[in-house]
């Protein structure tokens, strides 16, 4: 697979913001994809972020294996991290976001209190692109003041958006990756997550990849939603050919539309609609 070129000019300044706009914040809300919790965890992080208290969400948790999901919180927690799955999209563990905060904040809040102050508390998001950092932001404000598209890098600025009713005041960061993925994996993980942009890649290559990375604990999910049965003679590739012609994505003299075969398992992928898979296992 060609090497993905990941990492545009505009990261580098979103990066310099985050660490500009850091000094006025109290805290961190650090967003991973439930789906990649380990990959989509940026190496940078305890340089970018110093001491500062961090929240982590694993979101899009409706779309992610649940027991792949219950391990990595378990980990995390082991490891000291206040960690919440939650989903926007069915508010699932919405409220306890409030409560996470204020566990963590838990000090500021009292020697607030016993002053007679009333502060918001300020808190960053942040992840990487295409997260659900601005649709946290909308879903908690329960406003539509950021924009948010299934696109990555649609947010290009800080923006700082209260919530005088939980006493919060969120800000908004565009979503940054870093600049050099060690593994190899952890970028077409990434990229099959929809956190790079397709225009980049060579969609045909990422979903072959997609296929063998799922094929070996969710094989069974890969033959009820496209209907092909396979074994492990077949290539990823092989696959790749059963479902296009299964779909009937087939163009003149009966070769494969690789294209829209591609993007058609990139995007059932995506939406969960091969099911609740989890790309980081262990
Ligand atoms: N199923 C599901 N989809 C979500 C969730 N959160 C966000 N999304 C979708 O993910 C896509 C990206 O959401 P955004 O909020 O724009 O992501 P972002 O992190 O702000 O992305 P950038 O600004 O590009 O870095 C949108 O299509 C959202 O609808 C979630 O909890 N569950
Ligand atoms: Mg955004």
């Amino acid at each position: 697979m060609p090497e993905i070129v990941w990492y545009p000019g505009h990261m580098a300044r979103a990066k310099r913001l985050i660490k500009e706009a850091l000094p006025n914040i109290d805290m961190v809300i650090e967003l991973l994809d439930a789906r990649a919790p380990i990959s989509s965890q940026n190496p940078d992080f305890k340089s970018l972020f110093g001491n500062k208290p961090v929240l982590t969400l694993l979101t899009k948790s409706s779309l992610a294996d649940p027991n792949a999901t219950q391990y990595f919180i378990n980990k995390l927690r082991r490891a000291g991290r206040e960690v919440i799955a939650i989903d926007c999209k069915d508010g699932k563990n919405i409220k306890s976001i409030q409560t996470g905060i204020n566990t963590l904040m838990k000090e500021k809040l009292e020697r607030d209190a016993a002053r007679g102050i009333k502060r918001p508390i300020r808190a960053m998001v942040v992840g990487i692109t295409n997260v659900g950092k601005s649709t946290l932001i909308n879903t908690i404000s329960g406003t539509k003041k950021a924009v948010a598209q299934d696109r990555p890098g649609v947010t290009r600025h800080n923006s700082r958006i209260s919530v005088p009713s939980l006493g919060l005041e969120l800000t908004d960061t565009p979503g940054i990756l870093w600049h050099k993925f060690d593994d190899e994996l952890v970028g077409v993980k990434l990229a099959c997550l929809g956190s790079i942009k397709d225009e980049i890649l060579d969609t045909l290559s990422l979903s072959c990849r997609l296929i063998g990375l799922i094929r070996g604990k969710y094989a069974n999910l890969i033959t009820e939603r496209f209907k092909v049965e396979f074994t492990d003679d077949d290539s990823d590739y092989d696959i790749f050919n059963k479902i296009g012609r299964k779909r009937g994505f087939l163009m003149a003299g009966g070769v494969i539309d690789e294209d829209r075969c591609a993007g058609v398992i990139l995007d059932e992928f995506r939406g969960a609609k091969v099911g609740r898979i989890t790309l980081d296992m262990e």
